[in-house]
């Protein structure tokens, strides 16, 4: 018997599943495609000899349970706790071997108290700033998003007609994090597509800054990849939301610009960035001067130029730049080629040419190749202080404002003597008031300024009457850290007791669905670099090792959802076909990362092959110590199957996991039906393939194990070893 309580001699693993936020709607199949395996990781990890951390919570704070609780007119607090009930109920049923000890719930304030915590902590280290700024809004929430949250004009809670409002807000300053994001990336096993989808949200840019100058000697810096265009500008163009539209904006131009900026603030920057949406703009009546050949440039206002690039302006070159070109035939702008392609004349204006070649048109650099001009360029107009080497980055700070109740309280007061003020560290949680009225009243302010008790305090630093900040923080803030709980979840000192984190951390497996890429597993990254430079981790990558299950649809192949009331769910399931018959089948219907539509005659298959293992138990197990006979092939494929089993878990094969288990059973059988079965041989095969198989079907394994005399439990036995050599010559006879 093996003992698998927790052993300081014993390796760790921790094993984590993306924690869930407690919808009402509940668990249904497919969530069971990343549970179940999972599950028989932890299982075999611990019977392999490794102490298992395995355990759930409950993401509980922000708009998807606000939503819901709006939705069914009952407050948040009393359907998270009925949600989470449920939850934990489905979690039992399929047979999860989660540590309940450890469950935690990111909107007690025992939990939440921490977030605001790694606030402060952020706040002193400069990393939390408030800005007023264009905001994402949307108007079915009510509240700020981030723009991870609304990327592509919609939503991440799928809610179309994002718009735009400007409002103060609280960032996060993950842009200080940007190149250790992107180079971390390399250190971790990942999956290729989550990574490729973070460096592209990063969008790291090699380039150089220009400055041009206002008539008045103003600097207005641009950033460009292509210096050695710079002759090539005709036009100049600001993003609508640029600070400086109004000062270059001539009378005249006054009325078609304020239309102009009305209109173009309300697109997406994924909209305004399409290749091939029509380029529109206005002409400002300003200038600003060229750096080398001092000649004033036009200023435009154009959508296609974002205010979260860059500098938010762009050198217009339209005989280079397709995005350029277009715009500029669009308003009748001159078309200046100065980069031409060999054995080309290098006047044509039909289209951009982006391409390589020599300089023409371009002063002293005429002649040289472009890409030398590019650095001499560059090096030149920083003698001048005209400019130098710059990156850029797609990547923008991680707003966190929401102007909602169901929240993280943000800790800081506003005083009129002293301004802002953080909450010092031993006045938190800063607790989220009990409110009845909660919902969003359509003011745009958070429900927390309508509650005096709450809004009104004394400045911490000074005394004078003060309000509290009413915004909370998004969800994302709350399960940014929320792993590192799991190590010490009931500790009152610090978010995690240190010993405890050193022992379990970093995560060494991390399942979840792939729509997760930019939001949650970039935002935990940042905030463990963040801790690791705080000293409070030995770590500056929160997880090892990440796997994405693939979907499962409905029988229809849709996706599974209320709403097309073809939802499938596990209580169903294992009331009709047990537990284990829905286990396996989760597992043998695809590869782990393949999508699949659920298919009702293969769970009735799992359920027939485990009453065949049921009968081959009853019928054939033999507690007698007289054995007939021996039966070497039975040896081999016994150690054949222990390897593939431990191989195919181990290598996240679970579907020909469960079909090595199954032809074992088919060779078994064989011996059954051909009463060959008094051999100390396939005595003992019965025996492994209860231990083999306890992982996948644990509860029929356990219940066998009892039955044929052994001790209890069967999740407590080492797991075997096997004998290369006889692994390796069996030929299995099917
Ligand atoms: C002049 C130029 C000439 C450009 C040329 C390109 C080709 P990546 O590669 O994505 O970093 N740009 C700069 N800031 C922008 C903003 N805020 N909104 C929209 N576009 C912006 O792209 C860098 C190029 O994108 C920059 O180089 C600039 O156009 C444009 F033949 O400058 B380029
Ligand atoms: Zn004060």
């Amino acid at each position: 018997i093996y003992h698998t309580a927790e052993d300081e001699q014993r390796p760790k693993y921790y094993c984590l599943d993306f924690f869930r936020y407690p919808s009402g709607d509940g668990l249904h199949v497919g969530h069971c495609r990343n549970y179940v395996p999972t599950d028989v990781i932890s299982r075999y990890k611990r019977m392999r000899g490794f102490n298992v951390l395995h355990p759930m919570g409950w993401d509980a704070f922000g708009e998807p349970a606000e939503q819901f609780a709006i939705h069914h007119n009952v407050h948040p607090r009393v359907t998270t706790d009925q949600n989470t009930a449920n939850f934990r109920h489905q979690y039992r049923i399929i047979g999860a071997s989660y540590d309940w000890s450890r469950e935690i719930d990111t909107s007690q304030p025992e939990y939440y108290r921490w977030t605001q915590w790694f606030f402060l902590k952020m706040y002193q280290r400069g990393l939390v700033y408030r800005d007023t700024n264009w905001q994402w809004w949307c108007p079915t929430c009510q509240t700020t998003l981030s723009s991870h949250e609304a990327a592509g004009g919609t939503c991440w809670r799928g809610h179309p007609g994002v718009t735009r409002r400007e409002i103060p807000a609280w960032y996060f300053r993950i842009t200080a994090y940007a190149d250790e994001l992107l180079s971390g990336l390399d250190e971790i096993d990942w999956p290729e597509p989550i990574k490729a989808m973070q460096r592209a949200w990063i969008g790291r840019s090699e380039g150089c800054e220009i400055i041009f100058t206002t008539e008045q000697g103003e600097a207005i810096p641009v950033f460009t990849t292509r210096p050695d265009t710079i002759y090539g500008v005709t036009f100049f163009a600001l993003a609508p939301e640029h600070p400086w539209v109004h000062k270059f904006t001539s009378p005249e131009q006054q009325a078609p610009v304020e239309r102009y900026l009305q209109a173009a603030v309300m697109s997406s920057d994924r909209e305004r960035s399409r290749e091939e949406r029509p380029k529109t703009g206005v002409f400002t009546g300003g200038y600003v001067i060229h750096p080398l050949t001092q000649q004033p440039i036009p200023v435009w206002v154009a959508d296609y130029v974002l205010t979260t690039y860059g500098s938010g302006a762009v050198m217009g070159v339209p005989a280079h730049d397709g995005r350029d070109h277009a715009f500029a035939e669009q308003y009748a702008i001159p078309i200046r080629s100065v980069v031409k392609a060999d054995g080309e004349g290098g006047d044509q204006t039909q289209t951009a040419y982006p391409g390589m070649g020599q300089m023409i048109h371009s002063g002293i650099y005429d002649g040289m190749e472009n890409t030398q001009a590019a650095a001499q360029i560059a090096l030149d107009l920083q003698r001048r202080g005209a400019g130098g080497t710059k990156v850029a980055y797609k990547m923008r700070d991680w707003l966190i404002s929401r102007q909602r109740y169901w929240g993280t309280p943000i800790p800081i007061v506003h005083c009129p003597r002293c301004g802002v003020v953080p909450v010092p560290e031993d006045q938190l949680p800063v607790v989220l008031p009990a409110m009845e009225q909660f919902k969003p009243d359509g003011s745009g302010q958070s429900p927390l300024a309508r509650t005096a008790e709450f809004a009104h305090v004394a400045c911490p630093t000074c005394g004078t009457p003060a309000h509290r900040e009413y915004d909370t923080m998004g969800g994302f803030a709350c399960s940014a850290w929320y792993y590192t709980r799991f190590a010490s979840p009931h500790f009152e000192h610090g978010p995690f007791e240190p010993q405890a984190l050193r022992k379990w951390l970093p995560v060494d497996l991390y399942v979840g669905g792939a729509e997760h890429a930019v939001l949650h597993l970039l935002y935990a990254r940042f905030w463990t670099k963040v801790m690791a430079d705080e000293g409070l981790v030995p770590f500056r990558e929160p997880f090892t090792q990440l796997k994405n299950q693939g979907q499962l649809l409905a029988p229809d192949g849709q996706r599974m959802s209320k709403s097309r009331g073809n939802v499938i769910t596990p209580d169903a399931m294992v009331a009709e076909y047990g537990a284990d018959a829905l286990r396996l089948y989760e597992m043998f219907m695809a590869p782990f990362d393949q999508d699949i539509q659920w298919n009702l005659d293969g769970i009735q298959g799992m359920r027939r092959f485990l009453v065949k293992v049921w009968r081959l138990y009853q019928d054939t197990w033999q507690p007698a110590t007289v054995y007939q006979g021996s039966d070497p092939q039975l040896e081999r494929a016994r150690h054949k199957t222990m390897r593939l089993v431990s191989e195919r878990i181990d290598g996240f094969r679970f579907n020909t996991m469960v079909s090595a288990l199954m032809e074992f059973v088919n060779l078994l059988s064989e011996r059954a039906r051909q009463g060959t079965w008094h051999t100390v041989e396939y005595q003992e095969s019965l025996e492994t393939l209860l231990v083999i198989m306890a992982p996948a079907a644990p509860h029929i394994c356990e219940e066998l194990w009892m039955l044929t005399g052994h001790n209890y439990s069967v999740h407590q036995q080492i797991w075997p070893n096997w004998d290369e050599e006889l692994a390796r010559s069996a030929n299995l006879e099917i």
